[in-house]
């Protein structure tokens, strides 16, 4: 049997194909889980269609969901759990800072700009555990997407760097409040990827030539490598693991 036979996972934040959550829908799809999807706008829902029937992948669910808006996360987990019942696993691939909040001084954030970068990249994952962890009576696993910027000053990162570290905090809080219920939640930091979200933080393409340049594994990252990190984090493999963040960026974070 595969890895996540009979297991019913729920996928956040596929956009299009380059989406990091696409990466992962194939990884997990090929071990065989049943996978539930939320898309907050219909444009992303009509392209989310269209993927899955070109891919031959059956979603078992496809429910929008805002995160800003905790009716919006209520309602979509109260749909999954009449349509679906017990799920075992969510993937939280969401973030959101303003376009002109990603270059220039960390020292220009606004405040507002700060507040929704907290919300949308960070909160999210808290009020996602909350109502997620209602439908994992037989234990889980959920996972975030990170980025290095949490640890290191990143030329342009600034408020999203800030907002990666609360992520990666609340994820060893999160790991420990529901730790007791046999659910696990880790983060995948993965090295830059060409994607819709990536398009907004300047300078990206410089960040994607020194990973070829100077990661020990002198290449850069894609979607399916951080797809089998997440499927390792979704399965019975990484039962040892929780609150941790693992690096999928060729090595990257270990060089000075
Ligand atoms: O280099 C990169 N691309 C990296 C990305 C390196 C390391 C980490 N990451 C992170 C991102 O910060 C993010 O947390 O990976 C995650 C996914 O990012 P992505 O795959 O690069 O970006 P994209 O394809 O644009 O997907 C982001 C999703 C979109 O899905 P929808 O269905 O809404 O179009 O996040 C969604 C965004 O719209 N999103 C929201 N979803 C629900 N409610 C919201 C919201 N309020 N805001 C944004």
């Amino acid at each position: 049997t595969k890895l996540l036979e009979g297991k019913n996972i729920v996928v956040m934040g596929v956009a299009n194909e380059r989406s990091i959550a696409w990466g992962i829908t194939k990884s997990l799809h090929n071990a065989g889980a049943n996978l539930i999807f939320t898309n907050r706008q219909e444009r992303s829902y009509k392209k989310l269609v269209k993927l899955l029937e070109d891919n031959g992948i059956n979603a078992k669910l496809i429910v929008s969901c805002d995160v800003a808006n905790d009716e919006s996360i209520k309602e979509a987990f109260t749909k999954i759990k009449e349509e679906i019942g017990v799920i075992h696993g969510v993937i939280h691939s969401i973030a959101f800072a303003k376009r002109e909040e990603l270059q220039g001084d960390y020292a220009d954030t606004s405040r507002d700009g700060f507040l929704l970068a907290q919300e949308i990249s960070a909160y999210s994952l808290v009020a996602v555990t909350k109502a997620a962890k209602e439908l994992m009576t037989e234990g889980g696993s959920i996972v975030t997407q990170t980025y290095l910027g949490s640890e290191r000053v990143v030329p342009n990162y600034n408020v999203m760097g800030v907002a990666k570290a609360s992520l990666e905090a609340s994820v060893r809080y999160l790991a420990e409040d529901v730790g007791k219920d046999g659910i696990r939640v880790n983060a995948v930091s993965a090295g830059p990827i060409r994607t819709l979200s990536a398009k907004g933080v300047s300078g990206f393409n410089d960040k994607l030539h020194v990973i070829e340049e100077k990661a020990p594994l002198r290449r850069s990252v894609d979607q399916d490598q951080v797809g089998d990190a997440t499927l390792f984090f979704m399965s019975d493999l990484s039962r040892g693991v929780t609150g941790e963040v693992l690096h999928v960026d060729s090595g990257y974070h270990i060089i000075g």
